[in-house]
């Protein structure tokens, strides 16, 4: 194990789905600790999660006033655990989509504690990605499908990144990774957020690994996925990727002006 880890689990409405994804994460991955980040969830999660909490040390519960969206919510995850001392930093979700099974190797891929991340292998985070050799969807919608496609093609486009699956939401971060993130900054509500956080990480120097994975779509329970998300990732992702190709023009024309070349 790469030190000690905490999986953040973001809920809303998801009474249906987290005492199963708990217990298999329980027994999947024992020594990593869990934080359940609850928005209020009206059916009552946030409640479960507390019994769980009860019965189990290792699982502990953030409650927060109402749904600011995916983002908001592991900010504030992020920050507790940061704040807890933890070496390594999960995301994952409640609905099962992502297996519990599979953190092993995420884990893996990230490397040794305390280890220097470089030529010796390692990560800073780790992807759990739908869309690399070896990865896949069970029972995934055709749209939802395209639209990961598409949206990651554009991200690799828009952005330079050179991922898979930039907007893939099983991932282990370094806690080092996260605290040279500014945090507080990030103002992505929505899945635009993994986008927003894997640039952030692979700007400031860090080094970014995919995994395959196998994301098994919900049997329970309903996708919180909108609209107003999809807009809110485009809109977004365009603006970042303007302002990286002005910023690369700027950069391009500073020598010229300081020779005093117009
Ligand atoms: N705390 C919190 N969790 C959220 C919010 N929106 C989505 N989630 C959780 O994020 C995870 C992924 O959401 P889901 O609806 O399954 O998205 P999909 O898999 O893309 O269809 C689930 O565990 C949701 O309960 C939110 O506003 N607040
Ligand atoms: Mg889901």
């Amino acid at each position: 194990m790469p030190g000690r880890v905490l999986v953040v689990v973001p809920t809303y409405d998801e009474a249906l789905t987290l005492p199963g994804t708990l217990a298999r994460l329980r027994a999947a991955v024992p020594d990593a600790d869990v934080l359940v980040v609850d928005d209020a969830s009206p059916d009552g999660t946030g409640d479960l999660a507390d019994a769980a909490a009860a019965a189990d040390p290792g699982v502990h519960v953030l409650h927060r006033a109402g749904k600011e969206g995916l983002g908001a919510a592991y900010v504030a995850g992020f920050g507790w655990g940061l704040a807890a001392g933890y070496d390594v930093l999960v995301e994952m979700d409640a609905d099962g989509s992502h297996r519990p099974e599979q953190l092993p190797s995420l884990l893996a891929a990230l490397g040794p504690a305390g280890e220097a991340v470089g030529e010796r292998g390692g990560a800073d985070l780790v992807i759990g990605s739908r869309w690399v050799p070896g990865g896949r969807v069970e029972n995934w919608p055709r749209h939802r499908e395209l639209l990961s496609r598409a949206g990651n093609a554009y991200v690799r486009l828009a952005l330079g990144l050179r991922l898979g699956d930039a907007t893939a939401g099983f991932r282990a971060y370094r806690a080092a990774a996260l605290r040279a993130v500014d945090l507080a900054s990030v103002e992505s509500h929505g899945y635009c957020f993994q986008v927003d956080m894997a640039w952030r990480v692979a700007r400031g120097g860090g080094r970014v690994v995919e995994v395959p994975i196998t994301f098994v779509e919900r049997t329970a329970g309903r996708s919180k996925m909108s609209r107003a998300i999809v807009t809110e990732a485009l809109w977004k992702v365009t603006a970042w990727g303007v302002r990286r190709r002005a910023d690369a023009v700027v950069a391009a024309l500073r020598p010229r002006a300081r020779r005093g070349v117009r």
